[in-house]
């Protein structure tokens, strides 16, 4: 059988040559950033990697097939259109109706892994949401890299969620997770969290060497690498522990709940914020997507 994806000539060409490839995520475009700003950060991303000499293949399912890489329209699409949020789960459903929707991590790395792109960068990790004991609202993102062989960069998980649950989580489920030049677990926006980490990596070929060892001894599951924000661009902490508790309760308020509670809380903090939490978000996802060029690479060389 024929691979229904769609990869995209620039990616396929990096491909067949060994040359380093970034995925990059569309949800974070769709639903996890405002517009048009969401539309000048697919583009920035983008041309980061291409600075880099890294190939970026952002992943979106179009029309029902899933692109890894996108044009020029295809970037306009996820920006400007109401499309729908789309885990693992969603690919098939989407795939029959010829709908689209924006890739969630879970998505995009699953797709990508497929069309064998093994770096991943994007903003923040799904997790296990506050109160999960009781909703058990846990992001799709962790189950889905127990089982798919990617190095995904992010600055550790939004503080919206319960990370040392997530951490847990992630334990379980035998997701190695790294901290870059740090041993604490950042918290998004922030710097740091509460919780440290067992491991931490100075370089990227250290973190290259990493996934060359996964392959040997893993059993197919990803890598996770926190990335923290440098603390002069972090958001200041008390001003985020006094908006994300407004954010939490005006979502418990209004009911909220299923895959519309993520993209509610980052819009919602956004506004009372005044901007400030989407021009971090904006931050320290670059510096994700620096990093994760870093790591594909040094992985290419690596492997070539
Ligand atoms: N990180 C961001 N912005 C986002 C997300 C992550 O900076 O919008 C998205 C990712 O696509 C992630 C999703 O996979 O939120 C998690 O949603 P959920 O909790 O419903 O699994
Ligand atoms: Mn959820």
């Amino acid at each position: 059988m024929s691979s229904p994806i769609a990869v995209s000539a620039a990616v396929a060409d990096a491909l067949a040559h060994h040359r380093p490839i970034v995925a990059l995520e569309s949800t974070i475009i769709s639903h996890g950033l405002p517009r048009p700003r969401n539309f000048e950060a697919a583009k920035e991303f983008e041309q980061i990697l291409l600075d880099a000499g890294v190939t970026p293949a952002t992943v979106a399912v179009l029309d029902g097939v899933p692109h890894v890489g996108l044009d020029e329209e295809g970037v306009r699409r996820i920006a400007d259109e109401d499309m729908a949020k789309a885990s693992v789960r969603d690919l098939p459903i989407l795939a029959a109706a010829k709908r689209s929707g924006a890739t969630t991590v879970a998505a995009t790395a699953h797709l990508a892994a497929k069309a064998g792109v093994r770096v991943f960068a994007t903003g923040g990790l799904g997790g296990v949401h506050r109160g999960a004991s009781a909703s058990f609202d846990e992001s799709a993102d962790l189950s889905t890299l127990s089982v798919t062989p990617i190095t995904v960069v992010s600055a550790g998980v939004k503080s919206v969620l319960d990370i040392s649950a997530t951490l847990e989580r992630l334990e379980t489920l035998s997701v190695p997770v790294v901290g870059y030049r740090t041993s604490i677990f950042p918290s998004f926006w922030l710097t740091e969290s509460a919780f440290e980490l067992d491991w931490s990596v100075q370089d990227a070929h250290e973190i290259a060497r990493m996934m060359k060892s996964q392959d040997e001894l893993g059993h197919g599951q990803g890598i996770v690498v926190a990335n923290p924000i440098p603390r002069d661009q972090q958001w200041d902490p008390a001003e985020h522990d006094r908006v994300l508790t407004e954010a939490l309760a005006a979502a418990d308020a209004e009911g909220i709940h299923g895959k519309a509670v993520t993209p509610f809380l980052l819009s919602y903090i956004v506004d009372a914020s005044g901007g400030r939490s989407l021009e971090v978000n904006l931050d320290l996802a670059r510096n994700n997507v620096r990093l994760a060029a870093e790591i594909a690479a040094a992985w290419s060389v690596l492997t070539a």
